[in-house]
């Protein structure tokens, strides 16, 4: 009011000065406000929530309060708004079901895939189908949030889904630090922060227990045989890849552009790994007859040497908890001598 009363007449000399001092406090007052609006901008960005109340508090847009509590942003690039903490999430991969059921949830989970067979509870609750989740089913469990991994969602359910509104979030883990921080977004996002840290922290604590015991270790090169008949492995766009790494191995894909590239028999000849490792069990392993028809290739090292590494999929194809396991697995196969008890790493 005083600003606009010095402006709109002649001003005297010292109303001219103060005139530019309150000038030059609304200035560093809107550039403030702009630098909080950045800040948070970059915070959303990382998966955090976005408090609209404070939000409009440091901005000084009191205006922009209660709008929506808490804002996610997705891998997908997707906003999700959520008015309170989710009671009724349904999964759309294995890997999720299982960070849901490590962030403690139980009956918030009200929906799961075909193939989400751990822990044992999931194999109970109600199914909303697998490679064609059935939309109906997941709208008739009347879901606040619908939690996907990238690839597993085809393009017509999740805009299905997002046109009748329901909070959809897919996560793309592609190393495995994005695993470990998936879990902590999910932990925001249901309200389980303390319990999502607590995990990140025991993960963390293990992975760096691996790379102590192989500190110095010979690497050993390897094909991962993710599918065998067409022979499909992992390049270094995948989380997979970067296991292999971290467990003393050297994938011999790694000039692969692709995250799942298709490859060929030549190339294994040519780069010769000294190690096979065969992913195992129902969903997704390589049957006992195919790892037969590679025992064949008698030229190999990995053959010549009857080194083969038989890892359960589900410890090593799963964005979630386990794969800390799958690691441990894979490295404890590829380096015995350094787990064993005379080993002293702890
Ligand atoms: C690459 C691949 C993966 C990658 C997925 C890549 C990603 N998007 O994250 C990894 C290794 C992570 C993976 C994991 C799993 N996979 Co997979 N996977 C494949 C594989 C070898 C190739 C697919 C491909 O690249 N196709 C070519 C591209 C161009 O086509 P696309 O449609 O875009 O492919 C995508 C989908 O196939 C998707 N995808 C991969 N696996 C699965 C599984 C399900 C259930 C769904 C809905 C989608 C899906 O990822 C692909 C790449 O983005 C196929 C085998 C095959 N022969 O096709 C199995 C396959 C698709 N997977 C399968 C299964 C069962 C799984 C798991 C459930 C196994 C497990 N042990 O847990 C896990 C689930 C992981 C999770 N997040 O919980 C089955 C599906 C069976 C079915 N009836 O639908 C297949 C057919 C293997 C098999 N022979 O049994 N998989």
């Amino acid at each position: 009011m005083r600003i606009f009363f010095i402006l709109s007449r002649r001003a005297t000399g010292g109303e001219r000065q103060e005139g530019r001092r309150i000038g030059r406090r609304i200035l560093s007052f809107v550039l403030l406000g702009a630098l909080c609006a950045l800040w948070y901008g970059n915070a959303e960005a990382k998966g955090e929530p976005m408090k609209r109340r404070q939000q409009g508090i440091l901005t000084g847009m009191p205006f922009m309060a209660n709008v929506a509590p808490r804002t996610f942003v997705d891998d997908l690039g997707r906003k999700i708004y959520l008015a309170k903490t989710p009671t009724r999430i349904v999964s759309l991969a294995p890997s999720v079901t299982e960070i849901l059921f490590a962030l403690q949830l139980r009956e918030e989970i009200v929906g799961v895939t075909q193939f989400c067979d751990f822990p044992e509870a999931a194999q109970a609750k109600p199914k909303i189908g697998a490679s064609f989740p059935n939309v109906e089913a997941i709208v008739a469990l009347q879901p606040d949030l619908v939690v996907g991994q990238q690839g597993f969602v085809r393009a017509d359910v999740l805009a299905t889904l997002e046109q009748l509104k329901i909070p959809t979030f897919i996560m793309d883990a592609k190393t495995v630090e994005d695993i470990l921080s998936h879990i902590q977004t999910m932990g925001r996002i249901v309200g389980r922060s303390p319990v999502a840290n607590e995990l990140v922290a025991s993960m963390r604590q293990r992975i760096n227990a691996v790379k102590e015991r192989l500190n110095g270790a010979p690497k050993l090169r390897l094909l991962y045989v993710l599918n065998s008949e067409p022979l499909i492995t992992v390049g270094p766009g995948s989380f997979i890849h970067q296991v292999l790494q971290l467990a003393g191995g050297v994938n011999i894909a790694a000039a692969s552009v692709l995250p799942y590239p298709r490859y060929n028999m030549e190339a294994v000849l040519k780069e010769d790994p000294e190690v096979l490792v065969f992913p195992i069990g129902d969903a997704e392993g390589i049957p006992e007859s195919e790892q037969a028809r590679w025992r064949q290739w008698t030229s190999l090292s990995a053959v010549k040497h009857q080194r083969y590494v038989k890892i359960p999929s589900v410890l090593l194809d799963r964005q979630g908890p386990r794969i800390v396991e799958g690691l441990e697995w894979l490295a404890r196969s590829l380096h015995p001598q350094r787990f064993s008890e005379k080993s002293g790493a702890s």
